[in-house]
């Protein structure tokens, strides 16, 4: 299991065994806030082994929004989308581990649609709704550096 990190100018490594960690952007959304479920999916990456490295408990604006959603702006659930987004506060996370940490997330937080995610995932065994859907992971090593930037620029990527 990974200890915590540290960081220095280009890495974040494994303080105990100093390999260097992989990291991921998490965001609980604010139905996760209102919820309550912030703990519960956190202590679920935490279980699993990976690491907490930087969070913040942060009202999203749109214009945020735009940079971190911009592959769906124009589409039709685009609107829908920014609004849940910002209707209150998200925890906004990195999630550090090993060699594509990403796609670990992304199998704990399970397919888009609640509805239809796994029993055993996030989504499957928290939610219903489509927009609704508790958590976003960043879903490729590369949106993970760009996330990153985005709302941890002072992290080195
Ligand atoms: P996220 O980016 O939030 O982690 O979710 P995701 O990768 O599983 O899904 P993505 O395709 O990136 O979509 C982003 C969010 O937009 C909403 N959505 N609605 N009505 C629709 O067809 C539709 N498609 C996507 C979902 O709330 C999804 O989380
Ligand atoms: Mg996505």
């Amino acid at each position: 299991m990974p200890g915590l990190v540290a960081v220095d100018q280009q890495n974040a490594y494994d303080v105990d065994t100093l390999w260097p960690m992989n990291r991921t952007l998490v965001i609980c959304k604010p139905d996760s806030v209102e919820r309550g479920l912030v703990g519960e999916i956190l202590g679920r990456f935490e279980r699993k082994g990976l690491s907490l490295v930087a969070a913040r408990l942060e009202i999203l604006d749109t214009e945020t929004l735009a940079r971190h959603y911009d592959e769906h702006q124009g589409k039709p659930f685009y609107d829908e989308l920014v609004s849940f987004m910002s209707r209150g506060p998200s925890m906004v996370m990195v999630i550090a581990g090993p060699k594509d940490t990403f796609a670990i997330v992304r199998s704990m937080m399970g397919t888009t649609n609640p509805a239809e995610a796994a029993p055993g995932t996030i989504r499957g065994d928290l939610g219903t709704l489509f927009t609704e859907n508790l958590v976003h992971g960043s879903d490729s090593a590369e949106s993970a550096a760009r996330e990153i930037k985005i709302f941890f620029p002072g992290l080195p990527a």
